[in-house]
């Protein structure tokens, strides 16, 4: 193996972790998933979430009339919902399944039916 052809070598190997390099920022830059979520009296808009398992999303939460609460026991989040302001909340999902959520602040006669689930696939 003579030197030019060594040095050659050396340039496509260093090209070749720079494309790689690029790559994984342009993978690292990608928008994150942001899923907005209206709460009023007494449900979620969606009420259903479809998530994917190890993809870390953000909630973005807003209410229409009352304080609200959202709870998620099986990833241990929860935020208050206040209105005319964006609650958010980031996770990432580990395990894969339906889970429950609910509004865990007392808005008014009907908030024990303020419920909807999480679906990470
Ligand atoms: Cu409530």
């Amino acid at each position: 193996m003579d030197l030019l052809y060594k040095r050659r070598l050396l340039l496509a190997g260093v090209a070749a972790g720079s494309l790689a390099a690029i790559t994984r920022l342009a993978l690292a830059q990608t928008p994150e998933r942001v899923i907005k979520i209206v709460a009023k009296k007494f449900d979620y808009t969606p009420s259903v979430i479809r998530l994917k398992k190890n993809v870390p999303v953000t909630l973005e939460f807003t209410s229409l009339d009352a304080v609200m609460g959202f709870n998620l026991p099986d990833f241990a989040i929860r935020t208050d919902i206040l209105p005319g302001a964006a609650s958010r909340l980031r996770f990432t999902p580990d395990k894969s399944g339906e889970f429950a959520f609910h509004c865990d602040v007392f808005c008014g006669s009907g908030h024990e039916t303020m419920t909807g689930s999480v679906i990470v696939s």
